[in-house]
């Protein structure tokens, strides 16, 4: 097979950038290791930034996301004995809305179905051959147990954090910068309506707590745990517990709604982020160059700022100007960074450490961020982002 552009993965980024491809009338292939139904089923991230909206809504693949999704002025932050409100908008940044990754993955998938979009699932061995060349491809074997191989004039690997295509960066060009978190994140999700209006950011002496949703009837909830713990010693009770303790249920007449937990899960928090985002005629997009811990929910936003950058630039190489292509991966890289610090120093401010001293410089940096006007402009901005640069 023959296409403009091979990608890997069917992933929000692989998706979308096959989607954004085809308005700048470039063909493309996908080929992804799982089933659809696998991909579609994958729970995630679940904040969009206004700047991917707006990607989303010039695309045409907003409309579930308007009719469906909850828009968000703000979030709370709370301590024990205090819950501040930051309204995004009035310090100066955007609404964020709150759409299910799987959701979301359903609407882009539905447009390439529609589109007749070349995708092949269950693909496995997928490896990258002549990256460096004007003539790369890609081979791999298709769920018949059949061979195939895609000639393409480019690469791009949107295949997530266990992908393939990061390693057919040249060694000597490579650099992968890497912190890992000394907490994990228990995350679960519960068939019972959410408790608050907004998303709850709460720091406690006990470690952080997040209460978010996905609909009416259904909210999603994060709790710093050891990064040696393991999730059967966290029954469905004690996690219920723990997040209503954490949360500060019964404080002022705030009450947490329990309910059948679906879904429970244990996440290290980790930053990586590889470098270069593109080597010759291979392109990295999302998860594949870089992972940041969700506490800022950036990861999916970096993955549609990513494409969106990457199918701007393609087409205009397409009509002759490689400039943006060869912009591609210092543009996409600043805004990776400033994802990464955001994830960083937000993460930092909300994750207790077991140190009395550590408390108090948290709680010191949090009352700042939430009643300087200074600090809110800050936080809102970093939270709800800021427009896609190109070039
Ligand atoms: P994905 O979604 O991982 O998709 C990659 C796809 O590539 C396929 N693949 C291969 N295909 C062919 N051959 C191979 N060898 C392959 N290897 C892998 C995979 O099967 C998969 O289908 O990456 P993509 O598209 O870059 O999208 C990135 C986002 O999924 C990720 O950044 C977010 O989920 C991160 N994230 C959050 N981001 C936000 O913006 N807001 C949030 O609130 C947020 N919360 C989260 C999150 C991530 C989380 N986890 C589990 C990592 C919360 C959590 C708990």
């Amino acid at each position: 097979m023959k296409t403009r552009v091979a990608i890997i993965g069917a992933g929000p980024a692989g998706l979308l950038l096959s989607h954004l491809l085809e308005r700048e009338g470039i063909e493309s292939i996908i080929v992804e290791a799982q089933s659809s139904d696998f991909v579609l089923g994958r729970f995630r991230a679940g904040l969009l930034e206004a700047a991917s909206v707006d990607v989303l809504d010039e695309a045409g693949l907003s409309e579930r996301l308007h009719r469906d999704g909850l828009e968000h002025r703000g979030v709370y932050v709370q301590w024990p004995g205090t819950k501040r409100a930051v309204d995004f908008v009035e310090r100066g940044g955007r609404p964020v809305w709150v759409y299910g990754q799987s959701e979301l993955t359903r609407d882009l998938s539905d447009a390439r179905f529609a589109a007749g979009q070349q995708m092949y699932y269950n693909v496995s061995d997928v490896a990258l051959h002549d990256v460096d060349s004007s003539a790369p491809f890609l081979t791999g074997v298709d769920a018949t147990g059949r061979s195939i191989r895609i000639d393409a004039d480019v690469i791009v690997g949107c295949d997530g954090f266990a992908g393939v295509s990061r390693d057919s960066l040249a060694q000597s060009l490579r650099a992968v910068y890497e912190r890992r978190y000394p907490h994990s994140w228990l995350g679960f999700f519960a068939d019972v309506p959410p408790s608050s209006d907004q998303i709850i950011f709460a720091w406690h002496p006990e470690g952080f707590a997040m209460h978010t949703m996905r609909s009416a009837s259904i909210s999603r909830f994060h709790l710093q745990v050891d990064p040696h713990d393991h999730i059967s010693a966290w029954s469905d009770d004690r996690i219920w517990e723990t997040t209503a303790r954490r949360l500060g249920s019964g404080d002022n007449d705030w009450t947490l709604h329990t309910g059948p937990i679906t879904e429970k899960s244990i996440l290290p928090l980790r930053c990586r982020i590889t470098t270069p985002m593109r080597h010759a005629r291979l392109f990295l997009a999302g998860d594949a160059a870089h992972v940041v811990p969700p506490t800022g929910a950036k990861g999916l936003n970096l993955a549609i700022a990513d494409v969106t950058l990457l199918a701007r630039a393609l087409g205009a190489w397409k009509r002759g100007d490689e400039s943006l292509a060869n912009a591609y991966s210092d543009s996409a890289l600043r805004r990776v960074w400033r994802a990464a610090e955001f994830s960083w120093s937000w993460s930092s401010a909300l994750h207790t450490t077991g140190d009395p001293f550590d408390d108090q410089l948290q709680l010191a940096q949090l009352d700042w961020l939430t009643s300087s006007p200074t600090g809110g402009a800050g936080l809102a901005e970093k939270f709800s982002g800021v427009p896609i640069a190109f070039g």
